[in-house]
């Protein structure tokens, strides 16, 4: 089965959040990157766009095309907080998540039951509801293709490429689309006359290993629309837990056992607040030496429901070896996935409306 990839990038984003903070802004040419002339550009809103300016561009350069232009000293803390805020959201929807800048995310929502069309419409409201901000979608059924999608129809893009639309849609842009292909390839691609990516289609794999050295290949295989690589999430949560040392010590066996079901139930309610299934508990159990044991059981599946673990935190209750007073007990659920029946409940909120 193909994959169903989506792409998110947000649009002029440092200027869209000074054109939010500051409505006085809204409309107009904002340039973010210092007022100093011997500055660059970090990016600009669209309408300063059109006037030729871009990120990266000197100040003094931007200034001599947009003259009107505002130009504001960036505000990175207020950037950052916005950015967590959009990557939070999108948290929700799955793990399979992978964030590649300030601004930028790739979603992996294969096994999600809604179509990536669907979650797609759902993101751009949702970003657009709970931050003001306009957002870019791409879709496609891997990374390389969703990020060219999402920069298709900037900004407040939408847009899908599907596997039937491959090579075709791609044969008429400039091989600078290519996402990895830095400016020197592109320059000794362009020396021998290749400037379009069906130009490029012409040579074999050999000869663009030679050109551009290890990532021949890998341009070779993008542009027939191949691109393996996985969204490889570095946020997975892998366990929840808690843990408290008793105001006294005690030995009593039912105070132990009564603390240990509060805690189960404590860890289970945060299971369920973030949407997970868990399989395996985990006791630990610390003694007044400060010696400590560690318990674990799984069940055959992935479960929410606190009843399932209750007979397995009995048995790791009998199983442990009690030498002397209990001074702290843990409880963690372990071993999560995300549960996608309760994440589609997310999605309720939004409804059908066209989403654009
Ligand atoms: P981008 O997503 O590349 O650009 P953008 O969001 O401003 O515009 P677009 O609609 O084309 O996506 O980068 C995100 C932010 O990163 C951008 O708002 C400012 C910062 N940035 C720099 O500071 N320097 C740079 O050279 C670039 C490219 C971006
Ligand atoms: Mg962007």
């Amino acid at each position: 089965m193909d994959r169903k990839i989506i792409h998110v990038d947000m649009d002029a984003f440092f200027a869209s959040v000074e054109q939010l903070d500051f409505p006085e802004l809204r409309g107009k040419p904002v340039i973010v990157g210092g007022t100093s002339s011997r500055g660059v550009a970090a990016t600009c809103s669209y309408e300063a766009r059109k006037f030729g300016v871009h990120s990266a561009m000197p100040i003094f350069q931007a200034k001599k095309l947009c003259p009107n232009g505002i130009y504001v000293h960036g505000r990175h803390e207020r950037y950052e907080e916005i950015s967590r805020e959009i990557f939070s959201l999108l948290s929700e929807i799955t793990d399979d998540i992978v964030k590649v800048s300030i601004d930028e995310a790739y979603l992996d929502v294969t096994n999600l039951y809604l179509s990536a069309e669907y979650i797609g419409k759902y993101i751009k409201k949702k970003v657009k509801k709970e931050t003001g901000l306009t957002v870019s979608v791409g879709i496609s059924y891997n990374m390389f293709l969703a990020k060219l999608a999402s920069d298709w129809d900037k900004p407040d893009g939408f847009f899908v490429i599907k596997k039937e639309d491959v090579p075709d849609i791609l044969k008429p842009l400039s091989i600078m689309k290519i996402h990895g292909l830095g400016k020197k390839s592109a320059e000794k691609l362009n020396n021998i006359g290749i400037y379009t990516i069906e130009e490029l289609l012409e040579y074999d794999k050999d000869v663009l290993t030679n050109l551009l050295g290890s990532m021949g290949e890998e341009i070779y295989n993008k542009i027939r629309g191949i691109d393996l690589r996985k969204v490889a999430s570095h946020t997975e949560r892998k366990s929840i837990g808690t843990e408290i040392t008793f105001a006294e010590d005690t030995d009593v066996f039912d105070e132990i056992s009564a603390r240990a079901y509060k805690y189960l139930h404590e860890v289970n309610e945060m299971l369920l607040k973030k949407k997970m299934l868990a399989k395996t508990i985990v006791l630990k159990i610390k003694f007044e030496d400060f010696t400590q044991v560690t318990r674990s059981k799984s069940l055959e599946v992935y479960t929410d429901d606190e009843k399932n673990f209750k007979p397995l935190l009995k048995e790791l209750l009998g199983k442990v070896e009690y030498k002397g007073k209990v001074r702290l007990l843990g409880i963690t659920l372990a071993n999560l996935i995300s549960n996608r029946e309760k994440q589609l409940e997310i999605f309720d909120i939004i409804g059908e409306e066209d989403g654009k």
